[in-house]
């Protein structure tokens, strides 16, 4: 059956949607192994995420020294990261620097979005469509979609009448963008807006924040990078990359498995203090408990909430900065003087927890039955997060099957790299796999390495297609959920879950048994010839390992006990 009439006119071994840092890898791959790849990418230039997310303060809250591809000693070497966090344009031109290094671009075609991918089952090739018009045929389709891209618009009332300028975070314009004099609005109070707010009011004339629900932030302390930190890490990237990836988290900090509660007060908070000064996500590791233990989570909230009761000084602002929810269910925000923001003049918080946002008028936003004027509406309100980019594609499959009827009650995937019914179809960091739970590059790489090797094992071996059995792939789904449910993280309505966007099914897309505990997951079903996959040829042979051996991961023994892996209980931040 064809799936679709269009003639295809370039034929590839594979096709990659996305060309941010895990589209760029895996075009990388697929050449070293002598594979035909086109890359298709909606924006004009490398960068995915980090290209378009580029709101002011917008910056990584993973340490740039972590945050960066493991593939190549040399890019290790020679690259320069400046600061603790990096900054968006840095990233960027990282990115940059990995494309024009590694000659990727003569590959990729820009400004050029996919609208349909559909499978030929007679042909054995999947049929892709773009909005240029451009068509092609490629024996594998590669998702390389990002996980937190496709920009979550919500309706509001009247909207249409309303005549200021309007921007997204995440689709955030290439010119600068001069708040000089303006009023803001700013609609959301997760990372995107913790992050951009204390930089817009140092701006703004005025600025207004609409806040949903409070989210717990921890300080940055962002400061220049240590030359001898650095130093430190050249003179063993490998050794520091090896230790970070037998990390649940696919990143190293000082984890402190003792329970909260095992200790004295006096004692917890020293650990807390300890932590905060220590800033950003690691605050989580300050107990082993903190995300199974609602006792040893509400320790954790208190002295949270205590550190915005001090740094705001309008108390009935900061009872109204407090979180309520579980510390650190959503995810942790890291900051850089959001909350003394609104100890500015100028800076106003408003409450629409209890009512919504009522709707806008030509010249502003309206809640609680007043309008609050806006040169300037900033929507920071996040992403339909991990399955969003999939939605936006006309995806079918093996019978007619379409991947949002198949996805309709939550992502269905094995691994989180393949949907069954959807041969030669892979999902780089895919929902079902650590993802957004772990450090993205390692998660990114670890997925290509593994679908080079399965690509090249099935040349070797002379398969056509490869696809996941649906008993495999709902045994997987379970696990999952399973895993999901031992975490607190499960419990409040956040992104994990689809619950930011009316209508979606509340599903905890990522996997949170732990970047290590997978990657052995992902090695043994590789090592049984692709276990719970399908391949229309089979070799009594092992699969070959080529890239996926520097993926022979240990488990870190001072984070992760056997007997913790059996419960699930994976400390994650
Ligand atoms: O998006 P979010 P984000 N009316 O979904 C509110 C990563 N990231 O772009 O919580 C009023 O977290 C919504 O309210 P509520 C990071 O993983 C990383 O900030 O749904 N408000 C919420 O406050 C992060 O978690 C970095 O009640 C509405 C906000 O909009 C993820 O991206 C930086 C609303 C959306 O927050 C997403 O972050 C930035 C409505 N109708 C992002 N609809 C770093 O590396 C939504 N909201 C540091």
């Amino acid at each position: 059956m064809t799936a679709t009439a269009s003639t295809p006119s370039e034929h590839f071994d594979a096709v990659i949607v996305g060309a941010g840092f895990a589209g760029m890898y895996m075009l990388h791959c697929l050449r070293k192994l002598g594979f035909s790849a086109r890359v298709l990418e909606a924006g004009s230039d490398v960068g995915g995420t980090w290209y378009w997310n580029r709101y002011p303060g917008a910056r990584c809250d993973i340490e740039s020294l972590q945050y960066s591809y493991s593939f190549s000693e040399e890019l290790d070497q020679e690259w320069e990261w400046t600061e603790k966090y990096a900054p968006q344009p840095e990233i960027l031109a990282y990115a940059n620097h990995v494309a024009d290094r590694f000659d990727l671009r003569r590959d990729i075609r820009f400004d050029t979005r996919v609208t349909t991918l559909a499978f030929d089952e007679a042909a054995k090739r999947w049929n892709v469509e773009t909005d240029t018009g451009e068509r092609c045929s490629a024996r594998f389709c590669i998702m390389a979609v990002g996980c937190l891209s496709a920009a979550n618009h919500p309706r509001f009332e009247g909207f249409e009448n309303y005549r200021g300028e309007v921007l997204h975070t995440g689709e955030w314009p290439h010119e600068p963008v001069d708040f000089s004099g303006k009023r803001v609005a700013i609609i959301g109070t997760g990372s995107s807006a913790i992050q951009s707010i204390p930089v817009i009011a140092g701006q703004a004339a005025a600025l207004t924040v609409f806040q949903r629900t409070p989210n717990y932030a921890v300080p940055a302390w962002n400061a220049p990078l240590d030359p001898e930190r650095v130093r430190a890490f050249k003179a063993d990237y490998p050794g520091f990359r090896a230790k970070a990836r037998s990390r649940p988290t696919g990143f190293y900090f000082p984890y402190n498995t003792r329970p909260a509660l095992d200790s004295t007060p006096e004692e917890r908070r020293r650990q807390y203090e300890e932590s905060w000064a220590r800033g950003g996500l690691p605050f989580l590791g300050a107990f082993g408990d903190l995300l199974f233990d609602k006792a040893a989570n509400d320790t954790a909230a208190e002295f949270a909430r205590e550190k915005i009761r001090e740094r705001v000084d309008d108390a009935e602002t900061a009872e109204l900065l407090c979180p309520d929810n579980v510390f650190g269910c959503k995810r942790l925000c890291v900051d850089t003087g959001y909350y003394e923001t609104y100890n500015r003049d100028h800076v106003r918080l408003v409450d629409v927890s209890e009512r919504p946002i009522e709707g806008f008028t030509a010249s502003g936003v309206v809640a609680h039955g007043v309008e609050y004027p806006a040169d300037t509406v900033i929507f920071a309100t996040g992403f339909a997060a991990m399955t969003g980019s999939f939605d936006r594609i006309r995806i079918t499959g093996r019978n007619g099957l379409t991947l949002s009827e198949k996805w309709r009650a939550g992502p269905q995937n094995y691994l989180g790299l393949a949907v069954a019914g959807f041969p030669n179809f892979f999902t780089v960091t895919g929902p079902g796999s650590p993802s957004v739970l772990a450090n993205m590059l390692p998660s990114i790489e670890q997925h290509v390495d593994w679908i080079t090797d399965c690509m090249a094992h099935m040349r070797d071996i002379g398969a056509q297609t490869i696809d996941a059995q649906e008993s495999h792939e709902a045994d997987w789904v379970g696990h999952v959920a399973d895993v999901a449910s031992i975490s607190l993280r499960s419990t409040c309505s956040s992104w994990y879950v689809g619950a930011n966007i009316p209508g979606r099914p509340r599903v905890f897309m990522p996997y949170i048994g732990g970047f290590p505990v997978y990657v052995q997951k992902c090695n043994e079903v590789m090592a049984a010839g692709f276990e719970g996959f399908v391949l229309d040829a089979r070799s009594p042979e092992p699969p070959r390992v080529r890239l996926t051996e520097r993926w022979q991961t240990a488990l870190d023994p001072d984070v992760l006990s056997p007997a913790d892996i059996a419960a699930g209980r994976i400390p994650i931040v």
